[in-house]
């Protein structure tokens, strides 16, 4: 739930964080075990379908919205006004590129839209797709009034149907309030009575498909929700958050050299970090960056510690041939043939035709 918000429903959750939590912020909702797609133990990689409740669709007296909404689900007049505006397809681009962020934060596959058979919100039987999305009318005076979305968290286990949970995944938006596509640079103030929609969607996402929860501090964090939280476009998951969505899944496919975020919060992104040499290395603070001594030899880093290659190798033992390309495996074979090149090029003491150290 976002804006000008108090609570969510799963808020009660939240209130843990404040507890003693000193160098992470972020707060899944899980800690640990369920709350995600797919297997319950965290870290673990999921699958999560989504699609868009038919218009029309009814809100099920269950539903814990349900007194705070009137009349059914619209997607398609949301849709419509923001393509108005914008531009066809604007409202749906808007939603795959906050479904892309998270894909690139953590180990999650978005596959959809698929097919939703229109049962009503919080139906015993309406726990497919994943992510559910509705738009509803507010009920004057309610708290949905203040908000411009709500979105709730994953099931307890997604793998046993003991714990289908309907309103799991379900993510509904306000009719009422206005919705925005700026064209703003990330950190850009705007109207604050006014919504991001990407930014917003964002957020809900980050509730229903990646299990977090509001961190207790932390302006720039896309999770975070209180005073200065809502009036500037947040369309970039901060270091914080990206550590809460890879305790839920995991590392992204997509490498940490390679996605647009500052992974290890030094503030530097991608091949501007010290950490990264190519697009394909999968951390932005390896071992020989990372101010830890790894092994153990009393030298740390490079380039005190002589056996690392550059602050962007992964191993501060000598690892000839990895170079510090962990999950290499997950690069594209056709990009392989250029990378030995690059490789060749660049770190002459790598690889096969290193010379002897
Ligand atoms: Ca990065
Ligand atoms: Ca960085
Ligand atoms: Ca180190
Ligand atoms: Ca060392
Ligand atoms: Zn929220």
């Amino acid at each position: 739930m976002r804006k000008k918000l108090l609570a969510t429903a799963l808020g009660s959750a939240v209130l843990f964080a404040s507890a003693g939590i000193a160098t992470a912020a972020w707060w899944s909702f899980g800690q640990g075990w369920g709350s995600k797609w797919d297997a319950p133990v965290h870290p673990n990689p999921a699958t999560i379908t989504w699609g868009f409740a038919p218009d029309g669709t009814q809100m099920a007296a269950s539903f814990p919205l349900k007194p705070e909404v009137t009349g059914t689900s619209n997607v398609g007049a949301l849709r419509s006004s923001i393509d108005g505006t914008y531009g066809a397809g604007a409202f749906d681009a808007a939603l795959q590129r906050a479904m892309n962020t998270w894909s690139k934060a953590a180990g999650v596959t978005f596959v959809g839209p698929v097919a939703d058979a229109g049962l009503p919100f919080g139906d015993a039987g309406a726990y497919t797709p994943d992510i559910r999305i509705g738009a509803f009318t507010p009920v004057a005076g309610s708290g949905f009034q203040w908000v411009a979305g709500v979105g709730y968290g994953p099931p307890g286990d997604d793998t046993n149907p003991n714990y289908h949970d309907p309103v799991a995944g379900d993510i509904i938006l306000n009719l009422n309030v206005t919705f925005r596509i700026h064209d703003l640079p990330e950190g850009a103030a705007f109207n604050g009575w006014e919504n991001d929609l990407e930014g917003l969607l964002l957020h809900e996402l980050g509730h229903a498909a990646m299990g977090l929860g509001h961190p207790v501090s932390g302006v720039p964090e896309v999770m975070y929700v209180g005073p200065g939280c809502c009036t500037n476009i947040n369309r970039i998951p901060s270091p914080d958050d990206l550590a809460g969505a890879r305790s839920v899944y995991g590392p992204s496919s997509t490498p940490e050299c390679n996605n647009g975020f500052d992974d290890d919060g030094d503030g530097s992104v991608d091949g501007a970090d010290d950490g990264c040499n190519l697009i394909q290395m999968a951390k932005e603070q390896p071992q020989c960056s990372d101010g830890v001594d790894n092994d153990g030899d009393t030298a740390i880093d490079h380039p005190a510690d002589t056996l690392c290659q550059g602050r962007w190798d992964d191993s501060e033992v000598s690892n000839p041939g990895s170079c510090g390309l962990v999950g290499l495996e997950a690069v594209a074979i056709v990009g392989l043939g250029r990378l030995a090149v690059r490789l060749r090029r660049r770190s002459p003491s790598c690889g096969e035709d290193a010379p002897p150290r």
